[in-house]
Order: structure tokens, then C-alpha cells, then sequence
């Protein structure tokens, strides 16, 4: 039979086919091969429920371990955990370079001063001005249509309420998340396994939460995925320009006109030069 895992806890997998669900065991034949089910894989069970094979991959994410999803959700605290624009920007890269659409949703906005609040959504315009789909935890209708006929998976850092928006999104979930360990500032796992949740005509995953990410992208391939540069870099002096040491560099210009976000040069510079 052939099915979606949708549930991986240690070596055990729920699998659906259809409209039934089997809880599996990982791979019998295939035990020995390299390659490990992931959510989101398409898989063949056999009658003793036992994987026997995974379909070709349409693309896959290591952190969380989740494959074949249309939209990657990144869940960026505001608030405790404090705004980390370098590890969203990281985010926005890797996620891209899978050929995955990143979505950015800013939670934790009720904990913002007025002021706090009107920088927060420059930023959301910002990056909204550049293609990213933005959102505010307070846009849960506006985040419900993006989960329509799509597979996508929750991501982002411990504590940022990526099962709470979930939560608040469908009461009935009623997803574990983690007040003490949070007050306690530990930057504890609540969410410990990765989840498809069937919700609102698509297929979300809940996962676990991260403190840093590593970005294994080539210096080109990073450049590339530097969105607001297309438009620029066709004037700089050097065709293969980094935007970095280079003289008569258009996207460096633009920097500093303000065209483009200061954080992001910067942050760009920073991956490229590890
Ligand atoms: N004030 C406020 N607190 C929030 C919000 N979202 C989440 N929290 C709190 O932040 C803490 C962590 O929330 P979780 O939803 O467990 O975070 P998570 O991203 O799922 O964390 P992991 O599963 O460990 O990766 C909890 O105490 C939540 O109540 C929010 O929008 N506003
Ligand atoms: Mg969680
Ligand atoms: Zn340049």
C-alpha cells in the first residue's frame, strides 16, 4: 500500500493511506539503506506494516526532518525569545534554496510597546516590499487561507509559539506548549516530534523548536537567494560583483539610499564570509 507518513515518533511512523492510519515500524527490506522515512514522505508498506520503500523526495528539510511541503512557516518571536533577525534572514535562505516558499509570521506582537510595535511593521513591510508573505499572530484568519490545499511545517526557535499559533488557530488541537520551562528561560523542547496536522483544507506540521540553524550554502548560491539584490546587481561595475569589497557596487548604494534593509546587507556579509 501506498501512503504519507505524517507522524514520526523515535522509529515508529504513522502512516495514512487513504483514509486510514498505521502505525509502522521503520524499514524492513530496506533497513540497511542510508536514507530515513521523514514526514511527508510518500512511502509502501507492506501487510506487516513495515516500510519497504520511499518514493523520490520533491524536496526535504533536515531541521526540522519533514519532506515534500509546498511552504515553510517561519515562526520569529518578537519578544521573549528576543527578535533574531540573523537567524530569520538564515532562515529565509535555506529554506529557499530547497525550493521551499518561506512565510514569516512575527508572534508575541501583544508584547510590544506603540513604539515597539510601528518598527516591528516597517519590518513587515519591508520584507513584504521584497515578495515574502508576512504575517502577525494576530492575522489568524490571513494565516488559515495560506494552510488551503498545501503542505507546510511550522519551524523556528524554541519558545517562539509555533504550537500556540497553532493552537490558537484550532482550539481543538490542544498542542503541549511550555509556560515553565519558559519562564524559567531554559530554552527547553516542548514540542519534541514533528507532526502533519490535517487543518483548514491543507496539511501543517507542528515541530521542534531550535536555537540556531547551520546554513550550507554556497557563497553563490547565497548571493542568489539575496532577493532584493536582482534588481541591482545588474549595475554593478563586475559581473560576478559579491557586493562586498568591491568599489562600484550598485547593491551597496543601495544600501546605504536605504533601498535595502541595513540588517540584511549585513547579515548577507556574515553568511557569505564564514
Ligand atoms: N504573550 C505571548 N506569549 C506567547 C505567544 N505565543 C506563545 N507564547 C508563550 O510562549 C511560550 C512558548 O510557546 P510554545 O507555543 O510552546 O513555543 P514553541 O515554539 O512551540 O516551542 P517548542 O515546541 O519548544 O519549539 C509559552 O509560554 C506561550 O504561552 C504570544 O503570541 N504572546
Ligand atoms: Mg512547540
Ligand atoms: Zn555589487
Amino acid at each position: 500500500m501506498k501512503g504519507t507518513i505524517i507522524k514520526t515518533v523515535s522509529n515508529q511512523y504513522t502512516v495514512l493511506v487513504g483514509e486510514k492510519f498505521y502505525l509502522c515500524e521503520g524499514r524492513g527490506k530496506l533497513k540497511h539503506d542510508k536514507i530515513k522515512p521523514k514526514v511527508g514522505d510518500t512511502v509502501q508498506i507492506d501487510s506487516n506494516c513495515r516500510i519497504v520503500e520511499i518514493y523520490p523526495r520533491k524536496n526535504e528539510l533536515f531541521r526540522p526532518a519533514i519532506a515534500n511541503v509546498d511552504q515553510a512557516y517561519i515562526i520569529t518571536s518578537v519578544k521573549h525569545p528576543n527578535l533574531d533577525l540573523y537567524l530569520l534572514d538564515k532562515m529565509l535562505l535555506l529554506i529557499q534554496s530547497h525550493g521551499i516558499e518561506p512565510i514569516i509570521c512575527f508572534t508575541k506582537i501583544d508584547l510590544l510597546s506603540k513604539k515597539e510595535k510601528t518598527e516591528i511593521f516597517l519590518l513587515k513591510a519591508y520584507y513584504e516590499k521584497i515578495g515574502y508573505q508576512v504575517y502577525t499572530n494576530e492575522e489568524i484568519e490571513k494565516i488559515k487561507k495560506t494552510f488551503q490545499r498545501k503542505i507546510g511545517v511550522f519551524t523556528g526557535q524554541t519558545g517562539a509559539g509555533k504550537s500556540t499559533l497553532l493552537n490558537r488557530i484550532d482550539p481543538k488541537l490542544r498542542l503541549v506548549t511550555n509556560e515553565i520551562s519558559f519562564a524559567l528561560n531554559r530554552g527547553k523542547n516542548t514540542t519534541t516530534h514533528v507532526e502533519l496536522l490535517n487543518l483548514c483544507g491543507g496539511w501543517i506540521a507542528d515541530s521542534p523548536g531550535f536555537s540556531d540553524i547551520d546554513l550550507h550554502l554556497t557563497k553563490e548560491e547565497i548571493e542568489r537567494n539575496m532577493v532584493e539584490f536582482h534588481a541591482y546587481k545588474s549595475d554593478c561595475q563586475y559581473r560576478d560583483c559579491t557586493h562586498s569589497h568591491e568599489i562600484d557596487c550598485e547593491v551597496k548604494r543601495q544600501v546605504e539610499k536605504g533601498t535595502i534593509l541595513k540588517s540584511r546587507y549585513e547579515h548577507y556579509l556574515k553568511f557569505i564570509s564564514r
